[in-house]
This record gives C-alpha cells, sequence and structure tokens, in this order.
C-alpha cells in the first residue's frame, strides 16, 4: 500500500518534485504593464497547489499603488493572501494604464472580482527589503528567483548594506542563498533589432544586474516569448466562470479580443520550475552586456554565468501547450479545438 501512495505522487505533478521539496521562488513583476504578468502569475500558483513551488514573496516592480491592492487581491483569489508583498517606491512606470484599475473596479451581479485587503497604508517594504529577509530564512542555494518586468528591486538587493535581517551585503546575500536567476529580458537572436523593453524601464538596474548578478542566469530574450502566443479561445472557454474571473477579465480589458498574447513572462516561469523538462534549449555560457542605449550582446565564454533560452520550431508546439495547461491547471485547453 505505502508503494503504492509513493507510486501515485511520484506520478502526479508535472515536475514529479515531492511536497518537501517545493521549490522556493521569489516572484518580481511588473503587474500592471503587460497582461503576461498575471497568467505568469497564475502558472506559478497552479505550481504551487500541485505541491512544485512554494512562492515565499513576490515583489512588485512597477511604482505604482493600484497594483499592491491587485495583487493582493489576485493571491487572495488564489487563497495565498498570507504571501508577504514588497513594492518598488520611487520606481518607474507610475502611470495605472488600464487593467488593473478596471479590474479592481469591476463588478459583476453587484459583486466585485478582486478582494484585496492590503494596499499600501499597510506598511508593504521596499521590494529588497523583503527580499533580503526571505533569503536570509532560506537554505544555502535553494532559491530561484523570477524576474519579469523592469529590474529595479534587484538592483536595490545587489546594492543593499547588512540590515537587521542578514549580516550579508547584498552581493553576498544572493551569492549564498539563490539557486538560479530567470529573467525576462533582452534580445539575443536576429530576428529583432531593438532595445527590449524590461531593459529600457530602469536601463541603470539592467546594467548593473547583468554585471553584478553572482548566481546563474538563465534569460528569456523578446523573441522567445513572441514566437509563443498564448490562445485567445484559451481564455474564452478554458476558465470556470470566466466573465468574473479576474485573469479573464483582465485579458478581455488589455485589450479587444479576440486577440492571442506574447507569452514572455510565461517562459520565464516555465523554464525556472521545469528546467530539465526540454521545453526550451539553452544557449552556450558566457556573458550578457546591456549596452547605453539598451541593446543586450552575448559573448561565449567558458564557465559562463549567463545563458538564454531558445525555443526550436520542433518545440513550439509542446511548450506553447504546456505552458496554456499550467495557466488553466488543466491538462486539455479548448484551442485544440475550438477555432
Ligand atoms: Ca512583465
Amino acid at each position: 500500500m505505502f508503494v503504492w501512495i509513493l507510486l501515485f505522487f511520484s506520478c502526479g505533478g508535472s515536475v514529479n518534485t515531492p511536497k518537501n521539496q517545493a521549490i522556493p521562488v521569489i516572484f518580481d513583476t511588473d503587474v500592471g504593464n503587460d497582461i503576461d504578468d498575471v497568467l505568469a502569475l497564475q502558472m506559478l500558483f497552479n505550481y504551487e497547489k500541485e505541491g512544485n513551488v512554494n512562492i515565499l514573496g513576490i515583489t512588485i516592480s512597477k511604482s505604482n499603488p493600484r497594483v499592491v491592492e491587485y495583487v493582493d487581491g489576485y493571491c487572495r483569489f488564489n487563497e495565498r493572501g498570507d504571501i508577504p508583498l514588497g513594492y518598488a517606491y520611487n520606481g518607474v512606470n507610475p502611470e495605472p494604464y488600464q487593467y488593473v484599475p478596471i479590474t479592481l473596479d469591476t463588478l459583476v451581479n453587484g459583486e466585485k472580482v478582486l478582494f484585496p485587503q492590503r494596499s499600501l497604508a499597510n506598511n508593504i517594504p521596499e521590494g529588497y527589503v523583503l527580499q533580503r529577509q526571505l533569503l536570509a530564512g532560506q537554505p544555502d542555494h535553494s532559491v530561484v528567483m523570477i524576474v519579469v518586468g523592469p529590474q529595479t528591486n534587484i538592483r536595490r538587493l545587489l546594492e543593499s548594506e547588512p540590515d537587521e535581517h542578514s549580516d550579508l551585503n547584498g552581493m553576498e546575500l544572493v551569492s549564498k542563498k539563490v539557486r538560479l536567476l530567470s529573467v525576462m529580458g533582452g534580445l539575443y537572436n536576429d530576428d529583432f533589432d531593438f532595445p527590449e523593453w524590461n531593459i529600457l524601464q530602469d536601463l541603470a538596474a539592467s546594467k548593473v544586474l547583468f554585471d553584478k548578478w553572482p548566481t546563474d542566469i538563465v534569460a528569456s530574450g523578446f523573441e522567445v516569448g513572441s514566437a509563443l502566443l498564448y490562445p485567445h479561445q484559451s481564455i474564452l472557454h478554458d476558465f470556470t466562470d470566466d466573465h468574473k474571473h479576474p485573469l479573464c477579465v483582465s485579458y478581455k480589458v488589455y485589450q479587444p479580443m479576440p486577440y492571442d498574447r506574447q507569452t514572455w513572462d510565461l517562459t520565464s516561469v516555465l523554464y525556472a520550475i521545469e528546467p530539465d523538462a526540454g521545453y526550451f534549449d539553452l544557449s552556450e555560457r558566457g556573458k550578457i552586456t546591456i549596452d547605453k542605449k539598451g541593446y543586450s550582446h552575448f559573448e561565449a565564454v567558458s564557465g559562463g554565468r549567463h545563458r538564454y533560452l531558445v525555443i526550436p520550431e520542433q518545440k513550439k508546439k509542446e511548450t506553447r501547450k504546456k505552458i496554456v495547461n499550467q495557466v488553466t491547471g488543466k491538462d486539455q485547453s479548448t484551442y485544440e479545438t475550438v477555432k
């Protein structure tokens, strides 16, 4: 009987991680700019429900106060209102844009779709201070950090001094506690030629990150998420009560439906949690540098800490399917049958 139970659980999770080995994750996001952050966040919550991830905290790199309410409400929607939140005070992108305020203010049959209980008035800590606190409490070389927005909090973490949470400075603390940084940022092939958006928003921070970060980095470039579009049919048909599901409400506000959105941030989550599943290829090891205009450059260096994701043509179908299934929490999406 015991053997059968073990077999059952070992086959159940998509990454086959025993519950007591759930990957400790810190998610740094600019929810409110693009919609892909919300889908990436839902992927993480679904990984956590499967026992594969322990979301230690969420740090926000979009400096608009209503994003705190949105993220708190979204955590509560996933029954995780206890997740610590941090915020990049005086950071970039203070504009509210549309989907955060509209989703927060949406009423369906007189009921809200998000029920936040935290705002900036509730002593939300600086993002990097929360990151320091969370890292200090984890085993050495265990934490996976996923960064899918401007790198403001990460720069502040790297440049932080010892405090009440740790006697180590930021560089020392990251070096001791982090296993991997999975970051959506940059551009690493010839399909496009412009500085990538996340890099440009806080260019000084991006330069610090790629120059100083002391552990392995795997970057998902603009071209990877651009090659894997999230199907609108999934938004329309895969979610129960989609008319009041905050992900669907936000997606429909972000752009006029129907549209298929690039999966930039989702690719960084997928690689971070399932690096050995073969959904992507990896570049050789090397060094990424950011120039003064925000262009990313990769140079192969033996033993280098930086790599970037590659999505070969023959892997696109299966990788997109996995991304959709991880967002929806279902084994099969309607997009394959509903046109
Ligand atoms: Ca983002």
